[in-house]
């Protein structure tokens, strides 16, 4: 269960309520960072369901970060509300669109649906015309308004209908699979080696290949986060032995958020050292939780999940050093292109979107504006 939506707009609210808890009047705003797994249980059919909400902030500086949840296993609720409008709604519609496919279940809920104008709607079949495939509901809650017999407006149906959906996957597995699921599922560790994992899947009765299965629908429905190599990858020479497997996507979120917050690496317009890392997790969090030896797995890790692309000598050779685009902040454009940005000929686009190819070498195929400004040659 992910929950989305403008700040302010009702997100927490709707989660303390959902927990039974009562709603903050003046509720702070969610950080970034502050992601957390909340497991509700609701119910369906009679049977006890167990729903883990992730509560994201409005902020979108993080918004990378949040890509290790959005899986094709969850329930998207996105949340709106009359004051702001509509208008954000179709913005993460197209997002989860791109993100997960046609197949991802959404749920579009109004908050202060008591509260505020009542009059103001989503243009219904506009969306469902253009995003009907994902569209699972449309609900209204107000958090702040109870009924006759103690229950926030609209948010037991909207429980209901959001373990039907979940209930609804085919979730079917063999039960040694499952059994090894759980056995992973139950560490204290924020990490472990592959070894590891294939140590306990292997001590559940599954072989290696079974293990590499479980441990990449793991890494799809969001209980991990690993480098999940293609088949191609493993065609190629990178040793796999010491891959890791992050337990807890949440640990790697907030260690990624402090780097992206880090004043030094957005000082050095995204250059981040990796000698730096150390200090970085450490300042943030006591204990680390990443020790200093796998901090070179979880570069790799960002890599992967293009938060950040390895910089390279002027040999064509990797330095310990990476770039993380989302902090580069403006590039000068080169003064020799054949127009300006902006410009409009005889109704042709002039639109050009560069496309850097973190493969490739950086050097020649743009330059900072600013002279002072740190090469990305090493
Ligand atoms: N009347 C009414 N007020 C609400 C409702 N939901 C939220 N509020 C008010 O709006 C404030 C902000 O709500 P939050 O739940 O913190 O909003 P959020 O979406 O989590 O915000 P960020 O964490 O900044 O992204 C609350 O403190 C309430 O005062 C609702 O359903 N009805
Ligand atoms: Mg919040």
């Amino acid at each position: 269960m992910i929950l989305v939506g403008r700040g302010r707009v009702g997100k927490t609210c709707l989660l303390d309520a959902s927990r039974g808890r009562v709603p903050r009047q003046n509720q702070s705003s969610t950080e970034g960072i502050d992601i957390e797994r909340i497991p509700i249980v609701g119910t369906h059919q009679g049977r006890p369901v167990t729903l883990n909400f992730w509560d994201f902030g409005g902020q979108s500086k993080y918004e990378i970060t949040h890509q290790f949840f959005f899986t094709p296993d969850t329930v998207y609720l996105v949340l709106w509300e009359p004051r702001t409008g509509p208008e954000a709604v179709e913005a993460w519609l197209e997002l989860i669109h791109q993100r997960v496919g046609p197949s991802a279940r959404v749920i579009l809920v109004k908050s202060h649906a008591v509260s505020d104008d009542r009059s103001i709607d989503l243009p219904r079949q506009d969306l469902l015309e253009r995003y009907g495939s994902m569209i699972s509901g449309f609900f209204e809650v107000d958090t702040f308004v109870e009924d006759s017999r103690g229950n926030r407006h609209g948010v037991n149906a909207l429980l209901a209908r959001i373990a039907e959906l979940a209930c609804s996957w085919p979730h079917s597995m063999p039960p040694d699979w499952i059994d090894a699921r759980t056995a992973i599922r139950e560490l204290a560790d924020s990490w472990i080696t592959i070894d590891e994992f294939r140590r306990i899947t292997r001590s559940r009765g599954l072989d290696d290949g079974d293990s590499a299965t479980l441990l990449r629908l793991m890494n799809i429905h969001g209980h991990v986060v690993s480098y999940d190599w293609t088949p191609s990858d493993l065609e190629g020479t990178r040793a796999i032995l010491d891959e890791i497997v992050v337990l807890r996507p949440e640990d790697l979120a907030k260690a990624i958020g402090f780097v992206l917050t880090d004043p030094a690496v957005n000082q050095n317009r995204g250059v981040l050292e990796h000698t730096e890392l150390a200090r970085i997790w450490a300042a943030r969090q006591d204990p680390p939780v990443f020790p200093r030896e796998i901090h070179v797995d979880l570069v790799r890790l960002m890599e992967r999940y293009d938060v950040c692309h390895r910089l390279r000598d002027h040999h064509g050779r990797f330095v310990p050093r990476s770039l993380v685009p989302q902090l580069l902040g403006a590039v000068q454009e080169p003064a020799n292109l054949p127009w300006s940005p902006g410009q409009q000929s005889d109704g042709i686009a002039t639109e050009v979107n560069v496309v850097v190819s973190p493969q490739s070498e950086l050097r020649g195929l743009f330059t900072l504006g600013n002279s002072s400004a740190p090469s990305l040659l090493a």
